[in-house]
């Protein structure tokens, strides 16, 4: 029997916990099961209470306090703890059903999703077969407030595509909070953001207000000497590091993202039916009979 699941990661603020709170309204309203796990150590509050919750095995405060660590190095902390203890989850998850989507609410911290091999441990051993056999989704989120300034969207959408590399799941990218970009951002600009290129760094407008201040029509030239005082100071090399990083996103062609309004059911129905597709999970569910309170009038 496979368990189905989807891991809701991004940095931090990126919308993460609301995406999976109106998840979970959507299953609810829509007669699906919903298993929530925060294994956000320094979450505050729930929308839902989660039915398992890190917080109960390790305290970030706690870790913090004793260990004498800042918010970063506790959470790994935590983590390392968590990987230690992996009863905690097992106990929790295995006698969980096909029927059950297992919703992980991730923490912020970007190191967790490119450069430590925490997660990636994590994720096997969830995935393992023999084991809790979890068909597991990754979801990326970064915030669409991030489209006004290139260099942001470009690094953000560089972490989305470390974190694939690194989990090696099947991963879906979600732009979040679309409502707050409505209005600011051409219908058809917005298109150039689900599936990000370099074109974009030529209309960047933080570019076209700095030509603007010097009155000048020209690009910065960026085959000037990086290292030169005037080049780094006019942007040069900032701008070439931000073509190189854009480039690399291009090439490699792999990202795209969906958009999400939390609020809007709809939006969550849609990527709900992406997260589905992924996972398979309408594949192996059971023809079942609909019990009696679930009729319709
Ligand atoms: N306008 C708007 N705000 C949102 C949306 N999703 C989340 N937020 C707000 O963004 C902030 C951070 O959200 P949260 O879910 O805690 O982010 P997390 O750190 O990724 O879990 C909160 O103040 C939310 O109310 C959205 O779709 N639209
Ligand atoms: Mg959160």
């Amino acid at each position: 029997m496979s368990k189905f699941g989807v891991m809701v990661m991004g940095p931090a603020g990126a919308g993460k916990s609301t995406f999976c709170a109106s998840l979970i309204t959507h299953l609810q309203l829509n007669r699906r099961s919903a298993f929530y796990v925060n294994l956000d150590p320094a979450a505050e509050s729930f929308e839902h209470a989660p039915d398992l919750d890190i917080r109960d095995l390790i305290s970030l405060e706690d870790v913090m306090e004793e260990m004498g660590l800042g918010p970063n190095g506790g959470l790994i902390y935590c983590f390392e703890f968590l990987m230690e203890n992996l009863d905690f989850l097992a106990e929790a998850l295995d006698s969980l059903t096909e029927e059950y989507l297992i919703i992980f609410d991730m923490p912020g911290q970007i190191e967790l999703y490119t450069h430590i091999p925490i997660l990636p441990s994590l994720v096997r051993f969830l995935t393992r077969s023999g084991s809790l056999d979890i068909r597991l989704c990754a979801a990326y989120l970064l915030e669409a407030t991030f489209v006004v300034d290139r260099a942001k969207f470009f690094a953000g959408t560089l972490s989305a595509m470390s974190a694939m590399i690194l989990l090696e799941i099947p991963h879906i990218n979600i732009l979040s909070k679309m409502d707050l970009v409505k209005g600011q951002v051409k219908k058809k600009d917005l298109k150039k953001f689900i599936t990000p290129d370099t074109t974009l760094l030529e209309d960047d407008p933080v570019e076209i207000a700095r030509r603007k201040a010097e009155g000048s029509s020209a690009a910065v030239d960026d085959s000037a000497n990086p290292q030169e005082r005037e080049a780094l100071m006019r942007g040069a090399s900032f701008k070439r590091l931000n073509t190189a990083v854009a480039q690399l996103i291009e090439s490699f062609s792999m990202v795209s993202y969906l958009k999400l309004d939390a609020s809007d059911e709809g939006s969550v129905g849609a990527i709900l039916s992406y997260i589905d597709d992924c996972i398979q999970f309408h594949e192996a569910q059971e023809p079942r009979e609909l019990k009696d309170e679930e009729y319709d009038e």
